[in-house]
C-alpha cells in the first residue's frame, strides 16, 4: 500500500503540482493532500485506509452523499448503451425540462462540460445580446478559469495568491471593471462611468469561493434595478448554489430574476457536466439558432446527463428541509461554540452550505474574508484532518453537507471542533 506522502511525490513529478486542480495541493495549508481511495455516504477513506467525514463533498456536486446506489444504479445501465454519441439524445431534454421546471429564470437552456465552460459561453452571450465589451465582476467571486474572469478571483486563485493569473491578456481583463461584493453604490458608480459600455453584471448571488458570503437583504435586487436602468443582464453564477441552497437556487431565496444562470456541478450529479440558460429571446441566440457560438463534443453526455436526472429526482421538498435542518444544526452548535469560548470566529451558512472565517467581525467582502487569520485556520485545518474531518485546504472555500450525514456525524464534528479550536486559540 502507498502512502498519501508516496503518492504525491510521484504525482508530482509528472503533474504540475501533483493534482489537476490547484487547491487540492494543500498549498495555503501546507502538509500532504490525501489520495482519495473511495467514498461512501458522508465518508471518504485516503489510500492510507484512513476514513473522513467529508465536508468538500467534490466542492458541492454530492448533495445526496457519495455513491448513492440510485445514481450508481442509473449510471451502471446507462454506461451499458453506450458512453459518448455527440448527437441529441432524449435524456438531454429531461435534465432541460428539470431545470427550467426549477429555475422558472430559466427557459431554455445549454448543457456543456463544465462551470468554467458555462460561465464563458454566459458571458460570450451577454456580450453578444447587448452588442457592449465591458462587464462588472464582483471581487472575490469565482468563475472559473476563463480569461476575462481571472482577475480578482477567489478560490484557489485567492488560495494561492494569484488573484489575477499570468497569461491573461491586458487587453481582455480591460473590459473587466470590479466592484466589492455587496455595494451597490460601487456598481452603480461603474455604470456611470462606463455610459453605454457594460453587458452585464456577472456574480455568485451567494458568493462560495471566498468562504461564504451572503448578500446583504436589499443587493441582489439593488443589482437587478441597476442593470434594468442601465440596460444591461445580470448574470447568476449559480454552479455552486444551483440546487444545493434550496431547490430553485439562490435565486428563489432572494427572489430576484436574472437574465442568465450558470449552472454545474448538482446537475451532473458529480460527473462532468455544466449548464447555462435563461430569458428565451437571450438564449435563441445561441448557435445553430443564432449567431453566438459555442459546442463541444461531450456535451449532453449520456452518463452525465443521467447521473444529474437521477440526483435532481430525489432532491424534493424533503430533501431540502432535512438539508436546512443538518445546516441550523451545525450553525447552532458552531455559534454556540463560539459563544462559549469567547473564539474570534464568524460563520455564514446557506442551507446546507456554511463558510467559518478566523475573523471575529462579520464578513461582507473579498477585503474582509482576506483578512481572515489564514495561519490558525491551518492549524484548525490539520488537526481536524488528524482527527478524521475532511474540510476544504483553504479558508477562502465552503464547507458543503449532503443527506448522507447524520446529526451524530455531525455533533462528533462540533464535538472536535470546539476541543480543535480552543486549542489553536490558547
Ligand atoms: N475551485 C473549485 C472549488 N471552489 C474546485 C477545486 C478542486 O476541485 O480542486
Amino acid at each position: 500500500m502507498s502512502t498519501n506522502e508516496q503518492l504525491f511525490d510521484q504525482a508530482q513529478r509528472i503533474i504540475p503540482g501533483g493534482v489537476n486542480s490547484p487547491v487540492r495541493a494543500f498549498g495555503s495549508v501546507g502538509g500532504t493532500p490525501r489520495f482519495i481511495s473511495r467514498a461512501e455516504g458522508a465518508y471518504v477513506w485516503d489510500a492510507e485506509g484512513k476514513r473522513y467525514l467529508d465536508f468538500v463533498g467534490s466542492w458541492g456536486p454530492m448533495i445526496l452523499g457519495h455513491a448513492n446506489p440510485v445514481v450508481v444504479a442509473a449510471v451502471q445501465e446507462q454506461s451499458q448503451h453506450g458512453l459518448s454519441f455527440g448527437a441529441p439524445t432524449e435524456l438531454e431534454t429531461y435534465l432541460a425540462k428539470e431545470i427550467i421546471e426549477r429555475i422558472p429564470s430559466v427557459e431554455q437552456v445549454r448543457l456543456v462540460n463544465s462551470g468554467t465552460e458555462a460561465t464563458m459561453a454566459a458571458l460570450r452571450l451577454a456580450r453578444a445580446f447587448t452588442g457592449r465589451e465591458a462587464f462588472v465582476k464582483i471581487e472575490g467571486c469565482y468563475h472559473g478559469h476563463g480569461d476575462a474572469f481571472l482577475v480578482q478571483a477567489g478560490s484557489g486563485a485567492t488560495t494561492l495568491g494569484i488573484p489575477n493569473s499570468p497569461g491573461v491578456p491586458e487587453s481582455v481583463v480591460s473590459k473587466t471593471l470590479l466592484a466589492p461584493f455587496n455595494d451597490l453604490g460601487a456598481v452603480e458608480g461603474l455604470f456611470k462611468e462606463h455610459p453605454g459600455e457594460i453587458s452585464c453584471v456577472f456574480l455568485e448571488p451567494i458568493a462560495g469561493n471566498m468562504g461564504l458570503i451572503l448578500p446583504a437583504p436589499d443587493y441582489l435586487s439593488g443589482l437587478r434595478r441597476l442593470c434594468d436602468q442601465y440596460g444591461a443582464l445580470l448574470v447568476f453564477d449559480e454552479v455552486m448554489t444551483g440546487f444545493r441552497v434550496a431547490r430553485g437556487g439562490a435565486q428563489s431565496i432572494y427572489d430576484v430574476r436574472p437574465d442568465l444562470t450558470t449552472l454545474g456541478k448538482i446537475v451532473g450529479g458529480g460527473m462532468p457536466i455544466g449548464a447555462y440558460g435563461g430569458r428565451d429571446d437571450i438564449m435563441s441566440h445561441m448557435a445553430p439558432k443564432g449567431p453566438v457560438y459555442q459546442a463541444g463534443t461531450l456535451s449532453g453526455n449520456p452518463i452525465a446527463v443521467r447521473a444529474g436526472l437521477e440526483t435532481l429526482k430525489q432532491l424534493d421538498d424533503e430533501a431540502y428541509e432535512k438539508l436546512e435542518s443538518l445546516g441550523r444544526y451545525v450553525e447552532s452548535g458552531v455559534l454556540g461554540a463560539i459563544e462559549r469560548k469567547g473564539l474570534p470566529l464568524s460563520f455564514q451558512r446557506s442551507g446546507s452550505m456554511f463558510g467559518l472565517f478566523f475573523r471575529s467581525e462579520h464578513v461582507r467582502n473579498y477585503e474582509d474574508a482576506k483578512g481572515c487569520d489564514t495561519t490558525r485556520f491551518a492549524k484548525y485545518f490539520h488537526a481536524m484532518l488528524e482527527r478524521g474531518f475532511y474540510l476544504a485546504p483553504s479558508q477562502f472555500e465552503a464547507g458543503f453537507l449532503s443527506l448522507a450525514h447524520s446529526e451524530s456525524d455531525l455533533a462528533g464534528y462540533l464535538e472536535q471542533s470546539e476541543e480543535v479550536l480552543s486549542g489553536v486559540f490558547a
